[in-house]
């Protein structure tokens, strides 16, 4: 069984003291133990922010991609691997801004995969500019008369793109984000899980005092995560009270039950050297 010392890396770790993404860290290396899953059956992508540095800090396969194109990677690689427990770690930017094209048909394509948004609601690595997700008003170096535009909700987004697992945590309660990203990585199809991630050093208003006296744990309240109506009411929810947990979750086929050719079969054991494609290219001349 995989240890938390398995999963260390000897990488320095350069994210701000007290940053939110050390809470990500902590709960996803848990729920790998938990989850009692072996370091190479897991593969990590990430794009590019501070939350790109997960790669280097956790002891499994892991690809550092570009900007905005954590789903195109982590789609691929379980296309041709279905065996492979595939997670992507994008920033807010990274997936609501550059990568947003990408969001709506990973959820519509269903592929098994885990998506976990280190949501801070700022560009952190760049020095604090306005993403999709920052409030209305927020002032930054982008911003600096306040941001005049709403801010995008990612969850109500995926839950009208029928997504089939929709969920949100806290990176300051490390335990439920736990709970949270097993029940992600087992769901088979896509899971989206938006993580509140403070960032320390450039968002001076969502911080974890503001998140503690906000959120609320949405299984307290019995929601039924099969009510995708009451999910999309629950999502909208944003003042006083902010909800996490699972808001939908729900069993539809997977991309490639839809492909019953390939069902199961790993396309990197599929010989090739043989393959002449001559005849093919010169039906297209
Ligand atoms: C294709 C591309 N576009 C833009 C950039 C510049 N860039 C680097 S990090 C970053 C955004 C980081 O913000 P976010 O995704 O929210 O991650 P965080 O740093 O907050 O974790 C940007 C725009 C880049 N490296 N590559
Ligand atoms: S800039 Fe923000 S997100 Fe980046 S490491 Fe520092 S606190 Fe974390
Ligand atoms: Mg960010």
């Amino acid at each position: 069984m995989v240890t938390l010392e398995d999963l260390n890396t000897p990488k320095k770790n350069t994210w701000c003291p007290r940053c939110g993404n050390f809470g990500i860290l902590m709960a996803f290396k848990k729920a790998l133990m938990q989850l009692n899953l072996e370091r190479d059956q897991v593969v990590l992508v990430s794009g590019i922010g501070c939350h790109g540095k997960m790669v280097n800090y956790v002891n499994v396969n892991g690809l550092h991609g570009i900007h905005g194109r954590v789903l195109p990677l982590a789609t691929g690689i379980k296309l041709v691997n279905p065996s492979l427990t595939v997670v992507g770690f994008a920033g807010d930017a990274d997936c609501y801004d550059e990568g947003w094209g990408h969001f709506s048909h990973a959820i519509r394509r269903n592929i098994d995969t885990t998506l976990i948004v280190h949501n801070n609601m700022v560009l952190g690595l760049t020095t604090g500019q306005t993403t999709a997700t920052s409030q209305r008003g927020f002032k930054t170096k982008s911003t600096p008369f306040g941001s005049i535009l709403p801010a995008l909700n990612p969850v109500a987004h995926a839950l009208v793109s029928n997504g089939t697992f929709v969920a949100r945590g806290y990176s300051g309660d490390v335990e439920h984000l736990t709970s949270l990203m097993v029940e992600a990585i087992k769901h088979r199809g896509f899971a989206l899980l938006d993580v509140f991630q403070p960032c320390v050093t450039f968002n001076y208003l969502n911080t974890y005092d503001w998140f503690h006296q906000r959120v609320y744990k949405l299984e307290e309240e019995e929601h039924d995560y099969t009510d995708r109506q009451k999910a999309l009411e629950k999502s909208f929810e944003w003042g006083d009270r902010i909800p996490i947990g699972i808001f939908c979750k729900k069993e539809k086929p997977t991309y490639r039950d839809n492909l019953p050719h390939v069902k199961g079969m790993s396309l990197t054991k599929v010989p090739i050297t043989d393959v002449d494609i001559t005849p093919l290219l010169e039906s297209m001349t």
